[in-house]
């Protein structure tokens, strides 16, 4: 162990602790900026490039970043002196010399680290006048990056290289010039960016953001002639009270609703219930493909994945395209939604496909990507108009003068917002699969299957694996969460060395509770764990807890789609991937 004094307090640590986290020990929260430590993913960020978090050292000529210096025996360290917060001060000054004075209308505005780390310091007046940068804003589909506003914390490029393996961000150029960026500078949408937002939800600043659509929505919900319905993803109500003051873990979903309807939405409906759906065509398709590989077909294709996350599937058709006939051919609950919304529901309400505004409450970025791809548009026309995310809808319901805490519980409007518990664990790692799970099972064996939760399935590992006893036959399940992790998996199924049967894989840590979307949880793992907690919760507490029970999922075959997999089906509830 290691003695040493940091703010005249006795003080012990293992050898190899940073200054930062031996003062953390003690109740001292030193400010950082580019520091960032991952949870239970194992990754510590310590660059000390941004030297916020400078500590003096007695007997050292420098100041010391504590994030990247390690505590040695018998230091003396004050974290407070004069010395230490005018060098901060003056840090942070030099770095608001090159950032927009925008604050007032900056998406970030708030929720800002640089802003309120300059408060804390206590930084009134600006010295230092330089350069500014002027990088061109580049709009994607999903994510808008203005560099103008970066300030080289390089968490962004830590996430998308280290924890996603992705590799679209990296530093270019050096000194004044240098900036966190696509190869050759290109524009996101060119790059093999995923979408996945995870850089978005550790950028400390303004400069990656997610395309904004509240303004279209608020237009759209204003128009007579538009009926507009809302479709709220399973994730969104563990999170969405965070931003309200809510304990993480809190389940809002009847205030949820009960907002979405006094924002003016004509029907609130639940992705579960398409989620349900899901389940219904994916969980064919594995039953079939089961069957093929035991009746001996050496074509088949196992194991199965799962297809409902759109960042991972951007990442295998950037990066494995070869293996593009792999995953099922399920489109995702959102992409499920939006065709029976515009073919089936329209018809019922007796209006045309084109009245019809179908918006999504997403914790994803991608999902808005997902949305105007060519093949989910009938003429143009999206079957999911576009997807808002957890974010966004809370800065609405503020905007509409509406505390979500105080608001009433409501339900869904029927037929499309009644779920079973199955679709409400899709939000957490290994739901998905534990949902498909609970159906294969009893469509294979033809018996009641008692216990419905599968445990194995369940936690946060970034790989899990577990065999469910199908009546005699081994399923082998395999479970990958953040793409880095999704990456193993596939090289092994490339390598011939998979013996997995299926495998459920997100693009987000922890799966859609984790999504670039999300109220900030800046890497607490221990958020991650109420939020899931949260729809196990809902699961538990549903009368009907298996997907092919869901009677709306019934009615729907029966009055309209005919069967799983079945012609209809495939036109309107199945995919293709591109190169
Ligand atoms: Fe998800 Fe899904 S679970 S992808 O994570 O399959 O975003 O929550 O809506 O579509 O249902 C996200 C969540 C979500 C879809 C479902
Ligand atoms: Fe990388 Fe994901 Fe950000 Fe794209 S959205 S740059 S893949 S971290």
């Amino acid at each position: 162990m290691i003695k040493l004094t940091i703010d005249k307090k006795q003080v012990e640590v293992p050898q190899g602790t940073t200054i930062l986290e031996a003062a953390k020990g003690i109740g001292v929260d030193i400010p950082t900026l580019c520091y960032m430590h991952l949870g239970d993913m194992g990754i510590e960020h310590k660059p000390g490039g941004c030297r916020i978090c400078v500590v003096e050292v007695e007997g050292r000529r420098n100041l010391a970043p504590s994030c990247n210096s390690k505590c040695e025996q018998g230091m003396v360290i004050h974290t407070h002196n004069m010395r230490v917060l005018n060098a901060r001060k003056t840090v942070m000054e030099l770095m608001l010399s090159d950032h927009p004075f925008d604050c007032l209308v900056c998406a970030k505005s708030g929720n800002c680290d640089l802003q309120s780390t300059a408060q804390q310091l206590g930084v009134r007046e600006l010295h230092y006048k330089g350069e500014q940068s002027t990088y061109k804003v580049d709009y994607s589909p999903s994510i808008i990056r203005d560099m103008d506003k970066c300030i080289m914390c390089r968490r962004c490029e830590t996430m998308c290289n280290d924890v996603q393996t992705v590799g679209a961000l990296s530093a270019v150029n050096r000194g004044f010039q240098s900036v966190v960026a696509p190869a050759f500078e290109m524009d996101l949408e060119k790059s093999t960016c995923t979408y996945c937002g995870q850089c978005v939800a550790v950028c400390p600043t303004g400069a990656l953001t997610e395309k904004d659509h509240t303004n279209q929505l608020i237009r759209d919900l204003a128009d007579p002639k538009k009926t507009v319905v809302v479709q709220t993803a399973p994730a969104v109500r563990a999170a969405l009270g965070e931003e309200f003051g809510m304990e993480p873990g809190t389940l809002v979903t009847g205030k949820m609703v009960s907002a979405l309807r006094q924002l003016g939405f004509n029907s609130v409906f639940d992705t579960d219930f398409a989620a349900d759906l899901t389940i219904m065509e994916e969980g064919t398709e594995l039953l079939d493909r089961l069957k093929r590989h035991l009746d001996g077909d050496k074509d088949v294709k196992l194991p199965i994945l799962t297809s409902c996350c759109p960042g991972w599937v951007n990442f295998f058709e950037h990066h494995f395209p070869e293996m593009k006939d792999i995953p099922s051919t399920a489109r995702s609950p959102q992409q499920m939604f939006g065709p029976i919304a515009k073919n089936y529901l329209a018809k019922e309400m007796g209006i045309k496909r084109e009245d019809m505004i179908v918006v999504s409450i997403m914790p994803c970025l991608a999902k808005k990507y997902e949305c105007q791809r060519d093949e989910f548009k009938v003429d143009g026309d999206p079957d999911v108009n576009y997807s808002i995310s957890t974010r966004e809808l809370a800065n609405l319901i503020k905007q509409a003068n509406m505390d979500l805490k105080t608001l009433p519980d409501e339900e869904f409007d029927n037929p499309l917002g009644e779920s079973t518990g199955a679709g409400v664990i899709f939000g957490a790692t290994g739901g998905v699969i534990e949902a498909a799970a609970r159906t294969a099972y009893e469509v294979y064996t033809g018996k009641t299957l008692e216990n419905v939760n599968f445990e194995a399935l369940r936690g946060m590992e970034g790989i899990r694996s577990a065999t469910v006893d199908f009546n005699g036959l081994d399923v082998n399940i395999g479970i990958a969460h953040g793409l880095g992790n999704a990456r193993k998996l596939l090289e092994d199924i490339r390598d011939g060395k998979s013996q997995y049967h299926a495998i459920e894989i997100m693009a987000c840590p922890g799966g859609c509770i984790g999504g670039g979307g999300q109220p900030l949880h800046h890497g607490d793992s221990s958020i991650l764990k109420k939020r899931a907690a949260a729809l196990y919760r809902e699961d538990e507490g549903k009368a009907i807890r298996k997907s092919h029970e869901n009677p709306y999922i019934i009615k729907l075959y029966e009055e309209f789609l005919g069967k799983p997999c079945g012609e209809l089906s495939h036109k309107l509830l199945h995919t293709h991937y591109f190169d």
